[in-house]
């Protein structure tokens, strides 16, 4: 680690602020360029102890960066996480405002259920399959706190990977009898498709996304508790959305998930 407890916590301090207010800023490396991910962990975890002092609750967890497409992007081989309150929770069919959000974009993925805790190290898809109750399709709205939705790895993951909203919906389906790598997304905005994909453009697999998490997590010593919901990452590139827009993802076998900008 580069930074010093208090650096961590103004900078936890500087990226809520501007997550609660609506506002851009400007990337945290611009100040602190020696900065590295073991600091931009820190600072998400102090971003979420400032969130459950005021009341709010984990209600899951998120794998980002997780489609190889944006992993080139990047220039980084594993997937980033990050943490959801239950004030990310959005209703399927409602409506989103966009007064509460700075510049969004949204990316479909596969909502996990766990019914039995993950704990790393060696976590495999077998076991986060054998641990999951059921899936659902997911929309996830990311919205980056840095000015034009630009950053680097660090910054990003200290901005606890842009997390912001989350909707799930459709049917509630086991695993059982499902192929999730070759499961098929369609995500429209205005009833024009937009983008189209297959669930193993998430790392291979998306179950394996969620087995990377419990195995990151394990580092620490940390588990995905039972009861979790883990969004698998993105299974398609994000699309920008404004005021007006109304959105909706279809997946395969499992129904589909809608909200609508306002
Ligand atoms: O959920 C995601 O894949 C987003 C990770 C952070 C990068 C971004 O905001 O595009
Ligand atoms: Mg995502």
């Amino acid at each position: 680690m580069k930074l010093t407890a208090s650096q961590i916590a103004e900078l936890a301090e500087y990226l809520e602020s501007a997550h609660l207010e609506r506002r851009e800023v400007v990337k945290i490396t611009d100040r602190y360029p020696d900065m590295d991910i073991e600091d931009a962990y820190a600072i998400q975890n102090k971003i979420k102890d400032r969130k459950l002092a005021r009341g709010e609750k984990i209600v899951g967890l998120k794998c980002g960066l997780t489609s190889y497409a944006k992993m080139r992007q990047m220039g980084v081989e594993t997937p980033i996480y990050g943490f959801m309150t239950d004030s990310y929770v959005v209703q399927d069919a409602s409506e989103i405002k966009m007064s509460d959000l700075i510049h969004p974009k949204i990316e479909p993925e596969i909502a996990f259920f766990l019914k039995a805790p993950l704990r790393g190290p060696g976590c495999h898809i077998g076991n986060v399959l054998a641990a999951t109750d059921f899936v659902m399709p997911a929309i996830e709205v990311i919205d980056s706190r840095y000015r034009d939705f630009k950053f680097d790895l660090i910054s990003v993951i200290a901005d606890n990977t842009s997390a912001t909203r989350f909707i799930v919906g459709g049917k509630a389906t086991s695993v059982k009898d499902l192929d999730l790598a070759t499961l098929g997304v369609v995500m429209e905005k205005n009833g024009r498709v937009e983008m189209v994909g297959a669930g193993a453009a998430v790392v291979g697999h998306p179950a394996t996304a969620v087995a990377m998490l419990a195995n990151h997590l394990a580092a620490s010593g940390e588990e995905i508790p039972a009861g979790s919901i883990i969004l698998s990452g993105g299974i398609t590139e994000a699309i920008p959305v404004q005021a007006g827009d109304s959105i909706l993802l279809q997946v395969q076998s499992l129904g589909g998930v809608s909200a609508r900008f306002v």
